[in-house]
């Protein structure tokens, strides 16, 4: 029977001639920290997609939770108070990549030792997720099979490369010709590859990280009870009646209340906040008597008020789409105010969202009797996490560029002169009222009609807190032609209305204006989005 000789083939089988100088030794180490990382990105990226199942660091910091004496915890929690959870995964992460680089070391020469020492340490993150309540057995082999097999890869790889161009090294300073362009390209080569490597592990774990903060902000989300709140089955039920009225069965026409899945989404946000709610407090600070914050618990507790408000965007185009009314519930923006006790002087409202995005308007406007609330849910639902769970404002009359703050966290008191929110800069105006507008949802501009057929001319007009008064329609030169109105949802909502018609020729020019409450009637001229908002009638032309 033929023995195998013991020796893996991947083994070099030359050492390197002459003392592991101290460069290589370096490079034995940057292999094992690299190594080390990229196990850990991994379990990170694999845990963060089955969260809540935890990382590997997390795991075992947890577990030196669970295994220390009382007194050390204590002691912990008394230096790092709330961050003590935070300073232990750290620790952790340092001492596992400081591992990692002796491993590293010791690899250059017996790479079997790179490879227990990984799956060692494979070993113990295993045991400690299997240990979590969040997760078991499986989600732990989920978690650290890949890991170690991550981490091994990337040690065998890297102390291959150290090691080839560790012995270049060496046989360059013997050599006399060769000698001087030899060393080079090896060096950077290795660096090249533990840079690409450290790059790789950096990303992994935030893609784990940003999967498992989804996951949290949603299951958080998913635990929201707006159970205890009655005030929407009033608004529901005059939301029912206006669905049922024949102005709202226009086919083509936007619904009363747009549902959360079709709402115009406006935001800076690269990559959503997600905010676990468990994590956050709203701050309210600046020219206040008495500063404070607000558990998420608190304001759902609070959250009373219930009012259909139509937002938009300053950027919206006349007809675009950019608008849309839902029905928010919170807390008075001037109850918590009145809290806090707002100084005389403050005459401006600052606030800035968990990623900073921030806007401002005059203080009065929370007091003037609109709707102004710190909103925690949108059509009966707490807030969808990109409209801005936990909380965000609403502030009818006001475009969202100045008001709407979603992942609210701070409401500061300051001056007007003393802060500029994040579009004014950029070329907005300071001051951002909605302007009346009106739009015709159908027919669809360019649409082939027939002559003579019935043709309902329908859409949607809102002036958020100053309330619908009337909408006309003009055909080609025709009479302004007085529109039948939908059901009421109050001045806040946008108001549908529709005009029936019929096409007299092959082509015709259709327009829209609306009358608000206060008797303003939308003029011809047209205006561009910037600086403070679209304005000029809604115009689409049909041909038959
Ligand atoms: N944090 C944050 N909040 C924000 C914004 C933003 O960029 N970041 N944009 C505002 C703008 S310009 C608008 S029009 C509204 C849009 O709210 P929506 O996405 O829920 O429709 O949010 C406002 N709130
Ligand atoms: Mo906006």
């Amino acid at each position: 029977m033929a023995i195998s000789t013991p020796t893996p083939p991947d083994v070099p089988s030359v050492e390197p001639a002459g003392p592991i100088v101290a460069t290589s030794k370096l490079r034995g180490a940057l292999a094992g920290l690299v190594a080390g990382a990229m196990a850990i990105a991994v379990g990170e990226l694999v845990a963060g997609l089955i969260a809540p199942t935890p990382g590997l660091v997390a795991a075992v910091a947890n577990r030196v939770i669970d295994l220390a004496p009382a007194s050390v915890n204590e002691l912990g929690k008394e230096i790092f108070g709330l961050n003590q959870k935070p300073a232990l995964i750290i620790g952790t992460t340092i001492l596992a990549l400081v591992f990692a680089a002796v491993l590293g070391v010791a690899s250059l020469r017996r790479p079997a030792i790179g490879i227990a020492g990984i799956a060692a340490f494979g070993l113990v993150g295993l045991l400690s997720v299997a240990d979590d309540a969040q997760s078991g057995i499986g989600g732990a082999l989920i978690v650290a099979v890949p890991a170690v097999l991550a981490g091994v890869a990337a040690l065998v790889v890297l102390t291959r490369i150290a090691n080839d161009s560790g012995a270049n090294a060496i046989s360059s300073g013997a050599e006399t010709i060769t000698a001087a362009s030899a060393p080079a390209p090896a060096r950077r080569s290795f660096l090249g590859w533990v840079f690409a490597g450290g790059a790789v592990a950096l990303l992994g774990n935030f893609a784990g990280q940003t999967f498992r903060s989804r996951a949290s902000a949603s299951a958080a989300r998913d635990q929201v009870d707006l159970a205890g709140i009655d005030a929407f089955s009033d608004i529901n039920a005059r939301v029912a009646s206006g669905n049922a009225t024949e102005v709202a069965a226009t086919p083509g026409i936007s619904p009363l209340v747009v549902p959360n899945g079709d709402y115009y989404r406006i935001d800076t946000a690269l990559l959503v906040p997600q905010v676990n709610p468990d994590n956050w407090e709203l701050e309210i600070t600046g020219m206040v008597d008495n500063p404070r914050t607000y558990t998420f618990d608190e304001l759902v507790e609070r959250a009373n008020t219930v009012e259909p408000v139509t937002l938009s965007c300053v950027s919206n185009e006349v007809g675009g789409g950019l608008v849309g009314n839902a029905i928010w519930q919170g807390v008075p923006l001037a109850e918590l105010l009145d809290e806090v006790g707002v100084q005389a002087g403050a005459t401006q409202l600052k606030s800035e969202s968990v990623d900073g995005w921030n806007c401002g308007f005059p203080t009065d406007l929370a007091y003037d009797g609109r709707t102004a609330l710190v909103a925690i849910a949108m059509n009966d639902v707490a807030l969808p996490i990109e409209h801005g769970f936990p909380a965000r404002l609403v502030v009818s009359g006001l475009y969202g560029y100045v008001s709407a703050t979603k992942w609210l966290r701070t409401i500061e008191l300051t001056t007007l002169e003393d802060f500029d929110g994040y579009w004014i800069p950029r070329g907005w105006s300071k001051f951002g009222p909605v302007k009346t507008q009106s739009r015709i949802d159908t027919p669809r501009r360019g649409t082939r009609l027939e002559l003579g057929q019935d043709v309902s001319i329908a859409g949607v007009a809102w002036a958020p807190n100053l309330g619908i008064e009337r909408v006309e329609v003009q055909v080609d030169d025709l009479p302004w032609v007085e529109a039948e109105l939908g059901e009421s949802l109050g001045v806040n909502a946008w108001r549908q209305w529709r005009v029936r018609w019929a096409p007299t020729s092959d082509s015709h020019v259709i327009r829209v204006r609306a009358t608000d409450q206060t008797g303003f009637t939308q003029g011809e001229e047209r205006q561009p989005p910037a600086p403070n908002g679209a304005s000029g009638w809604h115009t689409i032309s049909v041909r038959t």
